[in-house]
């Protein structure tokens, strides 16, 4: 197992939750580097359903460290009912650490999230209304409150009372919202900090005592390649960075210490929010894949933007990540289809384009080149082994492994633990 990264090969959603819940099982620490309430992960547990946010899927099994990392922002308010829906599922969270250094999601900055949105008009991102962009908005202006702030009743009031003031203004002056009570919020939050504080660490230090005594530590990601902030299809993107490269600047680690990164991508293609999108299917086939494939978001329920595999996007992110292979998941969701197409190149202003352009402006307007493959309209969600797949279906495997140049090493086929290829 030693030192792995998982991270999401497209616009998040790729089902990182059930491979890092699966590649959970033989590590001894898990990890979340970057993003916030934002993310959501499901795991299904002996027919039990469990939506996850902030807290490490490793949460499921006791004996695993979880460690929410600071690269992350937190939300106290959704961390504890988190924590209280767990318990009351008889989960234990002892084993929960929270880095005293991540940053914390204010009342102020859920309002501009919501309300810069509304401003923006024809130009919005469609984020998750959690506060995400404004509270690492604050972080890199260096007016950020930190886990360690909050534990300190003296610093916090006196960071609140003059951040409040500040923050009054956006809200009353740009937005017309009521202003914050600067002692309700202080009173709030110094409730969770009680809550919270037999939780929070100093986790990079922890995670490099964990490199020493030769644990494995698994680096889960949140969201996707194409929504980090630097390398995403800006601005249409999150505000933190959940490629490979932000598992080790959220964890406080150096490069040297990752083994392996694996990224996970659904056998067609999801994206929520605002962007261009090439491989989008607005009709009848993309109702089957949102149908079947139950495309939904697990944080606000939007539904989900459909279309097929976009080999460049794959490749983009094999690049950007470095990645040594792929899950591939949901193949399952494709079984009723007669032919699926697979784009293999874009075509811009004429020219073919066989590498994912960073100019957002290209990508808005780029055509999709497809190749068709036959579909094998066949049930596979029993399937144990390779060998057990219809050969379409493994066809189907070998094209997007030939396409992207690394090897698929996870197949997976429905929700449960069990509907799982191990290739490798
Ligand atoms: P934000 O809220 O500032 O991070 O939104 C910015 C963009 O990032 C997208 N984004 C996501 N896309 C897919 N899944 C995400 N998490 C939830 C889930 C989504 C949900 O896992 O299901 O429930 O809607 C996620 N988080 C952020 C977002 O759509 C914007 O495009
Ligand atoms: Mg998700």
């Amino acid at each position: 197992m030693a030192n792995v990264i998982v991270i999401g090969a497209q616009w998040g959603d790729e089902g990182k939750g059930k491979i890092t819940d699966l590649l959970s099982r033989s590590a001894d620490v898990v990890v979340r580097s970057q993003g916030g309430v934002n993310a959501g992960h499901t795991v299904v547990v002996d027919g039990q359903t469990f939506k996850l946010h902030l807290i490490p899927s490793g949460i499921l099994y006791p004996d695993k460290e979880c460690i929410i990392g600071s690269g992350t922002v937190i939300d106290p308010q959704v961390v504890i009912e988190e924590i209280e829906q767990l318990k009351a599922l008889k989960v234990s969270v002892d084993n929960l650490k929270i880095s005293q250094t991540a940053h914390v999601t204010m009342p102020y900055h859920r309002s501009i999230d919501r309300a810069s949105e509304e401003r923006r008009g024809n130009y919005k991102i469609g984020t998750t209304g959690r506060g995400i962009g404004p509270t690492y908005a604050d972080k890199s202006e260096r007016t950020g409150i930190r886990v360690l702030d909050l534990m300190d009743s003296t610093r916090l009031r006196e960071k609140l009372e003059w951040t409040i003031n500040y923050k009054n203004v956006i809200l009353e002056k740009l937005y017309n919202l009521p202003p914050l009570d600067s002692e309700e919020v202080i009173t709030e939050y110094l409730e969770y900090a009680e809550y919270l504080r037999p939780h929070v660490i100093d986790s990079s230090l922890k995670v490099y005592q964990a490199v020493q005594e030769k644990k494995n530590i698994l680096f889960e990601g949140a969201q996707g390649t194409l929504l980090d902030l630097d390398h995403g299809t800006y601005p249409y993107v999150t505000s933190s960075n959940p490629i490979a490269g932000g598992a080790c600047v959220g964890a406080g680690i150096g490069p040297t210490i990752i083994d392996r990164v694996i990224g996970v991508a659904k056998a067609y293609t999801t994206r929520v929010g605002e962007g261009p999108f090439p491989t989008e299917l607005v009709g009848e086939i993309g109702e089957i894949l949102g149908n079947r494939g139950a495309e939904f978001g697990t944080t606000t329920g939007r539904r989900r933007r459909c279309g097929w595999f976009d080999a460049v996007i794959g490749r983009y992110a094999v690049r950007i990540n470095g990645l040594d292979c792929l899950a591939i998941t949901k193949l399952d969701v494709l079984d009723t289809l007669e032919e699926i197409k697979v784009c293999v190149a874009y075509e811009i202003d004429g020219k073919m384009c066989h590498h994912f352009p960073s100019n957002v402006g290209e990508f808005a307007h780029c055509k999709s080149v497809y190749k068709t493959l036959p579909g094998w309209q066949q049930d596979t969600t029993d399937c144990q082994t390779l060998e057990d797949l219809p050969s379409e279906a493994l066809n189907y495997l070998k094209f997007l492994a030939e396409l992207m140049e690394v090897p698929i090493a996870i197949v997976s086929l429905g929700p449960s633990r069990d509907q799982t290829i191990i290739v490798e």
